[in-house]
């Protein structure tokens, strides 16, 4: 699947300070550590409706961590998946009357210019469910050869199930008590009662065919992928065992990212799928956590629509730290606003204070967990400096724009 075109990416001074970040299964922040090339997984979207300020906020985040790397001189091989075969999509394109694919392909392509608008890094592989089937095939093949996967005694329907004692340290990736485990799963796509299971948080593997959904051919005989497999299979098959940064927001913490590692763990026999498994806060409106289940939907297209700025957007939902789940409201917007004009104005001075000392703070804000908040305060203080005339550097306002586009992905450079 092609992805979007790139922003260009400045190179800034000095050198990057190698990124920490908040690991949900050692609940503490600790040093990425990557090699030369470091390696990402982002969970991406499923394709039934348009993006919305969760989306972009999420996206936004991984983004920052994605530049910040490569300003510490890595390499990044960052992967992100579509979920284009699942059940929300075939439920709204019966709804509304049109194919899955089209409604897939439809809403894929409206994701990618809002991700160009914002100025995301896009990933360098960008993979649907549609592509990857065989991956997954493979994949589940293993599970049942190793004993981690079984059928269902069920004729008629013959799903495959994970074995949720496949691996011995099952739970250690969200940390959660059964009693949230089983209260997650069964909100978020699981099914616990499914007759036929041995245990109730076994995992949906492979889905054997039923009339009306799509299905493909495999020597489980014709079906289609679980959810959390498909991201397993992506993401080993193109990143292997034990990388990097395992990412997405924390309703994905269970059941989605602790299958996708324990499935992962349990076709190599590793111990640990990811070595950073990474997690951002909810984006709410009106104090709910906005999803297109509920309906509570601010899209990043219609704010474009409106005249926003994408750049004030980024700066709104930049303003809180990522961890925590916060509200969009009309003010995070307003001050979004205000602070590119105000650092688009410093942007344009002739001259304005040194700017190695803004650079140097916002890059360790940034590498300690992105400290967004005190990454912005940083470029705030310089701009409201350069704005009333304080500061002979000429270079100054040039570095900044260049650290600002580089490192928070926000383009201040004066128009001509
Ligand atoms: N396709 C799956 C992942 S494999 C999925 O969760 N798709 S999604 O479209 O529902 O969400 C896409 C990404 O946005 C996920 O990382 C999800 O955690 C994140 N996300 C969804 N809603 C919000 C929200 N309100 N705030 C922040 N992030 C959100
Ligand atoms: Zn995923």
């Amino acid at each position: 699947m092609h992805s979007w075109p790139s922003p260009p990416i400045p190179s800034v001074p000095g050198t990057g300070v190698p990124l920490r970040l908040h690991d949900t299964a050692d609940a503490q922040v600790k040093p990425v550590a990557p090699g030369e090339v470091a390696t990402m997984y982002v969970c991406g979207i499923t394709p039934y409706d348009a993006t919305h300020l969760g989306h972009a906020a999420t996206y936004v985040m991984f983004d920052l961590i994605n530049r910040s790397l490569r300003d510490a001189g890595h390499d990044v091989h960052y992967v992100q998946n579509i979920t284009d075969v699942d059940d929300p999509l075939f439920e709204r394109a019966a709804r509304d009357g049109i194919d899955w694919r089209d409604l897939g392909s439809r809403e894929i392509e409206l994701f990618r210019t809002d991700m160009e608008a914002l100025r995301v890094i896009p990933p360098r592989d960008y993979v649907g469910a549609v592509e990857t089937i065989d991956e997954v095939i493979r994949a589940v093949g293993v599970l049942l050869e190793n004993g981690s996967a079984y059928i269902v005694d069920d004729p008629e329907f013959p799903d495959v199930y994970f074995r949720v004692d496949a691996t011995d340290h099952f739970g250690y990736e969200s940390g959660y008590d059964a009693a949230t485990m089983a209260r997650f799963f069964a909100e978020r796509g699981g099914d616990p009662d499914r007759p036929g299971k041995r245990n109730p948080l076994d995992a949906l593997l492979w889905r054997a065919a039923r009339d009306g959904e799509p299905s493909w051919e495999s020597p489980m005989g014709p079906g289609r992928p679980g959810w959390h497999i498909e991201c397993s299979a992506i993401a080993l098959e193109r990143l292997g065992m034990g990388f990097d940064i395992q990412g997405g927001g924390s309703d994905l913490i269970f059941p989605h990212h602790e299958f996708s590692a324990a499935h992962g763990e349990a076709i190599t026999g590793g111990r640990r799928f990811a070595r950073h498994y990474v997690h951002t806060g909810m984006i709410g409106l009106d104090g709910e956590k906005m999803s297109k289940s509920l309906g509570n939907l601010v899209l990043v297209s219609k704010l474009r629509d409106a005249g926003v700025d994408p750049g004030a957007i980024r700066l709104g939902l930049l303003s809180e730290h990522y961890r925590g789940d916060r509200m969009w409201t009309d003010d995070v917007l307003a001050i979004g606003e205000r602070r590119l004009a105000n650092w688009r104005r410093a942007a344009k001075a002739e001259t304005g204070p040194d700017a190695a000392d803004t650079v140097a703070r916002l890059r360790q804000h940034l590498a300690d967990d992105l400290d967004t908040p005190k990454a912005l305060a940083a470029v705030d203080a310089w701009a409201a400096d350069a704005t009333i005339g304080i500061g002979s550097s000429t270079q100054a306002p040039g570095l900044i724009t260049a650290a600002v586009d580089a490192l928070l992905g926000v383009d201040i450079a004066p128009r001509r």
